[in-house]
């Protein structure tokens, strides 16, 4: 889907990474890949948008509604939720779905961005950057009711990596709840060995799984070009490995999905191959 996002093309994410080899790397490493296919989401072209600070809301909740659904029914047949995207609205459904079996769910939330703007707080509108925030319990109840009316996530068990461009109300958003934030800054200054050991410890704690939502745009645009909203200085190539590698180490994945990859802005599908890589690593693929 791109309906959550101004810039086209990320609904064609899930297919560059399958064209990337998706299947066949996790095959490759020993599990067993049934591939959902996509699901039905409204064309842009046919619909229209009636809330400006909210587009397309009510197309985002019926595949939200939808999204949960099947990420509860995999889960409950024991099997491992790999979402692919599209914008990052669909955090909304998969954190939905995970939440009806993992009441203190642990989340990374690897993304430049906090998407933890509300309608009050937008800049652009655009739900992907709310979906945080909506799985939070906080937004317009039309997102944060998708799958029940609690709060999906709880503040102490959520961290983010890798933000450096951060709205005002997202800013004093996360003062007020306390969310733990690694920004750039503190990837810096601590490396991101220290950043992945502190924010294990958290999602660990008090949890009973982990949930991985990785925005692409975490990493440097260099390194993932495709990428809908681009924001320089961002987390290289090979940190994002070392932290998917700890992440597969700790052995407390229970669901991930790689978003925001978007082939036409992307050079010879690149984005896409490292988002497979990636996949790899944090699904315990190891070099030697
Ligand atoms: B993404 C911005 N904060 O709300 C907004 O890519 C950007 O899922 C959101 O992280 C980016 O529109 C959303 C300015
Ligand atoms: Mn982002
Ligand atoms: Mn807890
Ligand atoms: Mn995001």
């Amino acid at each position: 889907m791109d309906l959550g996002a101004d810039r086209r093309g990320v609904d064609m994410g899930p297919s560059a990474i399958r064209y990337a080899g998706v299947k066949k790397r996790l095959e490759m490493i020993g599990y067993e890949v049934e591939d959902k296919g996509d699901l039905k989401v409204a064309t842009r072209e046919s619909e229209s948008i009636v809330y400006p600070n909210l587009k397309y809301l009510k197309q985002i909740v019926d595949v939200n509604r939808a999204l949960a659904i099947v990420v509860e029914q995999e889960v409950n047949k024991g099997r491992f939720p790999l979402i692919l995207g599209g914008d990052h609205s669909i955090a909304i459904g998969t954190i939905a779905g995970m939440a009806k079996r993992k009441k203190d769910l642990g989340v990374i939330w690897f993304d430049a961005h906090g998407d933890l703007n509300t309608a009050e707080t937008t800049p652009s509108g655009n739900v992907h950057g709310m979906s945080l925030a909506v799985s939070l319990g906080i937004g317009h109840p039309d997102l944060t009711g998708i799958g029940g009316l609690d709060p999906k996530i709880k503040p102490e068990h959520v961290v983010i990596i890798g933000a450096r461009e951060l709205d005002r109300g997202e800013k004093e958003l996360i003062k007020r709840i306390g969310l733990k934030v690694f920004t750039m800054h503190e990837i810096d200054r601590l490396g991101m060995p220290r950043v992945m050991e502190e924010a294990l410890s958290i999602v660990g704690k008090g949890t009973d799984g982990m949930h991985l939502s990785l925005d692409l745009d975490g990493l440097d645009p260099h390194d993932a070009p495709g990428v809908g909203t681009p924001v320089i200085g961002g987390i290289t190539y090979r940190e994002s490995h070392l932290a998917m590698e700890m992440i597969a180490e700790a052995n407390i994945l229970s669901s991930a999905e790689f978003v925001e990859v978007n082939p036409i802005l992307d050079i010879q599908n690149k984005t896409a191959k490292v988002a497979v890589a990636l996949m790899s690593s944090a699904f315990g693929d190891k070099l030697l």
